[in-house]
């Protein structure tokens, strides 16, 4: 059974905490990568760490070098055309995702395995596609170079060409870390509670409410006094006012949609 179907009985029947570790499928994550060096500990803490100890997922990351064929394993070469830079060879990472994915086109992967080209031109990563992501049984992430990939990978062999904001990395090896640590934790059981996943920012397209704790008075700034009373109607309201507040003067774009 597919995870996406598990996701909604789980949470309409209240299930939250049975059942998940016989029914639900673990997901399986590959990073091709020329640093897989990078990736040592990053995985290694918090929410990410206890996924991994749950087997809720598993995240590992393979050296491009090891699917070349040539006697110096040469992962890049020059641009046809001209120009500067180098540009990633198509051969070892269509050798890399056959022998992960077991396929080197988009056609042939099954259902559940989303083979994704980290780029600055790909898409813009959002919380909708990191729930995409998560409800996979595979997914295999290509850390694209900045000066290029050639275009064929693109063309005829990812599912998907992501982007995770309008700046440019040297690499996608951060991107991958970005996209990955933002699935992980959708995994049902991944969070500590079932709440903390859906009140948060971007579930409702609104910014997260701000939050307090102990002092009450810090070297003379305050707690808002509402959040002392205890009534729960009135904290929510002026949370929901708060949230609206603070999305309309950080983020004015998610009011537009
Ligand atoms: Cl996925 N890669 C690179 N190189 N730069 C980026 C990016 C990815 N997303 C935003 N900038």
């Amino acid at each position: 059974m597919s995870r996406t179907s598990w996701f909604g009985s789980i949470r309409r029947k209240g299930f939250w905490n049975c059942e998940i570790n016989e029914s639900t499928e673990m997901l399986r994550v590959d990073i091709i990568t020329i640093f897989p060096g990078f990736f040592r500990e990053v995985f290694d803490y918090g929410i990410i760490r206890r996924a991994r100890a749950a087997k809720l997922v598993t995240v590992e990351a393979h050296d491009l070098r090891a699917w070349t064929s040539d006697k110096h394993h040469m992962v890049d070469d020059r641009p046809f055309g001209g120009g500067d830079g180098m540009v990633l060879k198509a051969e070892p990472i269509f050798a890399a995702v056959e022998s992960l994915a077991g396929a080197s086109r988009r056609e042939d992967f099954p259902e559940g395995r989303r083979v994704v080209l980290l780029s600055p031109q790909g898409r813009t990563f959002n919380q909708s596609l990191a729930t995409e992501f998560a409800a996979c049984q595979q997914l295999v992430l290509i850390c694209g170079r900045y000066e290029g990939v050639d275009e064929r990978v693109a063309e005829t062999l990812v599912t998907d060409e992501v982007s995770i904001g309008d700046y440019v990395l040297s690499g996608g090896e951060p991107a991958a870390i970005v996209v990955v640590d933002a699935a992980i934790r959708l995994l049902p059981g991944a969070l500590g509670s079932e709440t903390s996943a859906t009140t948060e920012s971007f579930s409702d397209g609104l910014l997260d409410y701000p939050h307090y704790t102990r002092p009450t008075d810090f070297g003379g700034l305050q707690v808002p006094e509402v959040l002392l009373t205890g009534h729960h109607a009135e904290i929510a309201r002026w949370r929901r006012e708060a949230a609206l507040a603070k999305t309309k003067r950080n983020r004015p774009d998610l009011l537009k949609g």
